[in-house]
């Protein structure tokens, strides 16, 4: 999106690469992702993007640094994201898919729908604060909160949970803002995710 040339490798999740010997080297705490910039180890997405934002220089849009008040509602929403947006999505994923599937253990419905719940309150909290009166999470223009936020809203998607955005008009808009604006990379960039949504059914068919 932003022509920035770098390799990418793959780390198997499923198969545990990410405990190997070669990529603790490179993250210890065996957590993806993880860059190597001609040496340089660094761990944490958020870290990263900003690394490589302030590396390159890329539009102030994505984070700003010239405008304070800008740069800290990027940093309000980025805040925020981990306890809300990250919290409910992926304990969503964890309790309908992941754990199911690691341990053979039936999906707990009560967790499921005490999560369900905080998850329409985050989505609320993002139509009427976040977005409230503007087109993206921070302002009138595309930001790394908008990006962080709705990669981790569609893993409400893998796991057919959609409907609870989808019921949001603003927050429905919004992601299909950020998708038109952001692809071909944000369909590139959700392959597995598509993938996986395809094949849920089958998967929770025998969860
Ligand atoms: N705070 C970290 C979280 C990283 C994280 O939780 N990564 C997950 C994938 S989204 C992972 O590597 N999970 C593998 C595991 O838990 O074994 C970041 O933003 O980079």
């Amino acid at each position: 999106m932003n022509n920035i040339t770098f390799e990418s490798r793959q780390v198997a999740l499923r198969k545990g690469e990410h405990y190997g010997e070669e990529y603790k080297k490179i993250n210890p705490f065996c957590l993806v992702p993880a860059i190597d910039d001609e040496g340089f180890k660094l761990t944490e997405s958020m870290a990263i993007v900003k690394y490589i934002i302030n590396k390159y220089n890329l539009p102030e849009h994505w984070f700003p640094r010239q405008n304070l008040k800008h740069q800290a509602r990027v940093e309000e929403y980025l805040q925020w994201h981990h306890a809300n947006t990250r919290f409910c999505c992926g304990s969503l994923l964890l309790e309908l898919v992941i754990n199911p599937q690691a341990s053979g253990k039936p999906v707990d419905h009560v967790a499921v729908e005490n999560l369900r719940q905080k998850t329409t309150v985050m989505i609320h909290q993002l139509e009427s604060y976040f977005l409230k009166d503007k087109n993206y999470l921070a302002g009138d223009e595309i930001s790394i909160a908008d990006l962080f936020a709705v990669c981790e809203l569609m893993q409400l998607f893998v796991c057919h949970e959609h409907s609870l955005y989808e019921k949001s008009p603003i927050v429905k808009s919004w992601m299909e803002r950020i998708k038109n604006q952001t692809n071909p990379y944000f369909d590139e960039a959700h392959k597995i995710v598509y993938r996986i949504h395809d094949g849920y059914k089958k998967i929770s068919a025998k969860l």
